[in-house]
């Protein structure tokens, strides 16, 4: 039996967000915040999502001064009860469900494996990796109710590749892609698409000590086939793609927008 796709607008409605919502996490700043303007952009009204209240707010409001539909979901993503709570609290306010999760929020801990700490590798963790499962698990409560959902995990070329000093980050994103597989595989039937991005080198907080250090920007700039770090906004058509109707019948896949790196030997 074939799902009625006749819906469906043609063309570059397949790209439309309008009536959508979105949830990003960690989204006041960096790739987050990039995304989070772009799915706006193409329609959607987006949930502004950190830990606190003066930086979401203040994001929040910028979207609205540039008459982009944003609320503020004032939450740690690593808090499981919190979770459960912000969710709620967003899927009641009355301005529409999530309709699109984004599950970004991440940081960056780098060390020897044998010198890192529990600390390290918990944390890293927690935030790259639980969380995405902690967020799904109660945003796909709704999704499957309603049989209609996109997630969207933000993975890293580090889901496939390591790199010294990144092994706690590398365990999550590589988990963060069989999770996305996971997620796919149970929810599929209900209509929800979930997806991955593996952004290559990108300019952000999470990297702003290695594109200050020469020898790395060198070696990036070879290593990398368009000889170059990518630009955040590039990031966008492939969560447009994900988060809309032109990825219907895509399931458990990721995407590597990464100027080619991972082609490459
Ligand atoms: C590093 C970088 C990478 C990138 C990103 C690429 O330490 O090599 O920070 O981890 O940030 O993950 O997707």
């Amino acid at each position: 039996m074939s799902a009625d796709t006749t819906s469906i607008p043609m063309g570059s409605g397949r790209f439309d967000l309008s009536g959508r919502r979105a949830l990003i996490t960690g989204s006041t700043q960096g790739l987050g915040l990039t995304l989070a303007r772009g799915l706006a952009r193409a329609g959607a009204s987006v949930v502004i999502n950190g830990r606190t209240e003066t930086k979401v707010g203040r994001v929040v409001d910028t979207f609205n001064v540039d008459q982009l539909a944003a609320a503020a979901l004032v939450m740690d993503a690593t808090d499981v009860q919190g979770v459960v709570e912000g969710v709620q609290r967003i899927e009641n306010d009355g301005r529409g469900p999530i309709d699109i999760l984004v599950n970004n929020v991440g940081i960056h801990q780098r060390a020897p494996l044998a010198e890192m700490s529990n600390a390290a590798w918990d944390t890293v963790i927690s935030t790259n990796l639980t969380s995405a499962f902690t967020v799904s698990r109660e945003v796909a409560k709704g999704m499957l109710e309603r049989k209609a959902g996109k997630i969207i995990n933000i993975c890293s070329l580090m889901s496939d590749l390591g790199r010294p000093t990144t092994g706690n980050y590398a365990a999550a994103k590589g988990g963060l892609r069989m999770l996305t597989r996971a997620m796919a595989v149970e929810w599929a039937g209900a209509n929800i698409q979930v997806n991955a991005i593996g952004p290559g080198y990108f300019a952000t907080e999470l990297t702003r000590e290695l594109v200050s250090d020469e020898k790395f920007n060198a070696w990036i700039c070879e290593r990398t086939p368009a000889n170059r770090w990518g630009n955040p906004d590039e990031l966008i058509g492939a969560a447009v793609f994900f988060a809309s109707s032109a990825s219907s019948f895509i399931n458990g896949q990721i995407l590597y927008v990464d100027g080619g790196l991972t082609a490459s030997i």
